[in-house]
């Protein structure tokens, strides 16, 4: 799972950024903030005393709305979204951009997949636009602010900032600020706030006849699967590991499940509960079986514990859940799906990010599994 890679490169990040501590600036010392902050700036810094991970809560929080009097009113070319490929926490708010037919009226601008540094005045590592066009396929200048880095978007939006400049960003162009950085929040907007200009406006993944059950999924699919697998890479002790490991398989389990009897996760129909399944899921077998390829090398490193915990997710892998695995081809050949995942930056990610535990950054070969094969899930309807 692309997020247990993702978390590695946050590892280095922490490494080199461990206990740093941030001066307030002038503006905040003016709002009358004295103190000296210090934030959360990787996944490593989330892990509490017991040693547990304890995802920290985003804070640009705001909402578009289809009210046009509204501070952020939905209307078509103002909001930009930024986005890794890399990262399921940005896919699934592309999946939805594609499913509502938003392409027209939000553009997309995605990051170079291996982390760099944001600054030539510290050692910040963190998501980098690339100089051109032709840099790296896939990866795009920043059209509106010619930033550098998401975390210079974010500087712009907060002259405060300290936190961990993350992706999605969802971006007011008017505005230059972050209106909302919480893919969970934005894939609500764009599901509901821009069904005025939306291609698709008829699609509701969040249909109040199904919410309860969705809520439900949701709150499994998060804590035991999308959360959980970072749960896994991330515990420095092995009873949060052994619940977190063991809760991941549980909930992999139920969903099979589930889909064992039905075409979706919530019933026979697409809804918001399988766009964020399905963001882990198309990552899993990637990560797992390059990860394994790799563990000889792995652990000839300090940094060992990370893989060799992340290899111990390798219970099972996707493809031997017979359910899930045509489940995740099925929504992977919905149209416009496919277009969300770009394995070539999702692989690089994982192995270009961090110099120290793949120091020749040499990319696994990985399954190359057909996600366009064939799958059945036809047979339940709708
Ligand atoms: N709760 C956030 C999480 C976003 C997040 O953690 N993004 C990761 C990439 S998968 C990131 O940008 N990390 C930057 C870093 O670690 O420096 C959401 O769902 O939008
Ligand atoms: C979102 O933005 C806030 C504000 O700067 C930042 O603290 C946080 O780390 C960012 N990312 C997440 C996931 O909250
Ligand atoms: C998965 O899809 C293949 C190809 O259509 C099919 O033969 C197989 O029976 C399916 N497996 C399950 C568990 O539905």
């Amino acid at each position: 799972m692309p997020t247990l890679a993702t978390s590695s490169s946050l590892l280095l990040t922490r490494r080199l950024l461990a206990a740093r501590t941030f001066p307030t600036s002038s503006a905040a010392a003016a709002a009358g903030y004295s103190t000296t902050v210090k934030m959360a700036r990787s996944a490593l810094d989330e892990v509490t005393d017991t040693g547990a991970f304890d995802r920290s809560p985003s804070t640009f929080r705001s909402s578009v709305s289809s009210d046009a009097s509204a501070r952020f009113p939905a209307v078509p070319g103002r909001y930009h979204l930024y986005v890794s490929y890399a990262c399921p926490w940005a896919s699934r708010c592309l999946a939805f951009l594609k499913l509502k037919g938003l392409d027209h009226a939000i553009g997309v601008t995605a990051v170079k997949p291996i982390f760099e540094r944001t600054k030539e005045t510290d050692d910040h590592l963190g998501w980098i636009f690339p100089a051109t066009a032709d840099e790296e396929p896939g990866a795009e200048p920043d059209p509106f602010n010619g930033a550098k880095s998401v975390r210079e978007l974010y500087e712009i939006a907060s002259t405060n900032y300290a936190g961990k400049p993350t992706v999605p960003v969802l971006w007011d162009k008017q505005l230059k600020t972050v209106v909302n950085n919480e893919s969970s929040e934005i894939i609500r907007m764009l599901n509901t706030e821009f069904n005025d200009i939306a291609g698709n406006p008829g699609l509701d993944l969040y249909p109040v006849h199904l919410r309860a059950s969705i809520d439900e999924i949701n709150e499994l699919v998060y804590d035991a699967i999308n959360n959980g697998v970072y749960k896994c890479g991330f515990a420095k002790k092995q009873g949060p590991y052994d619940e977190a490991v063991t809760r991941l398989y549980e909930a992999l389990d139920k969903c099979e499940q589930i889909l064992g009897k039905q075409r979706y996760i919530c019933g026979n129909q697409l809804t918001e509960a399988d766009i964020r399944l399905f963001v882990t899921l198309i990552r899993f077998d990637e990560f797992l079986s390059s990860t394994s390829s790799k563990i000889g090398e792995v652990c000839t490193t300090s940094l060992m514990h990370v893989y060799a915990v992340h290899f111990k997710c390798n219970k099972k892998l996707l493809r031997e859940h017979p359910n899930l695995f045509n489940y995740t081809k099925d929504i992977y050949q919905i149209p416009g799906i496919s277009s969300t995942v770009n394995m070539e930056h999702i692989r690089k990610h994982y192995y270009g990010s961090h110099p120290s535990i793949n120091p020749y950054r040499i990319i696994p070969v990985g399954p190359n599994i057909d996600y366009n094969a064939p799958n059945d899930r036809e047979r339940f309807g709708s």
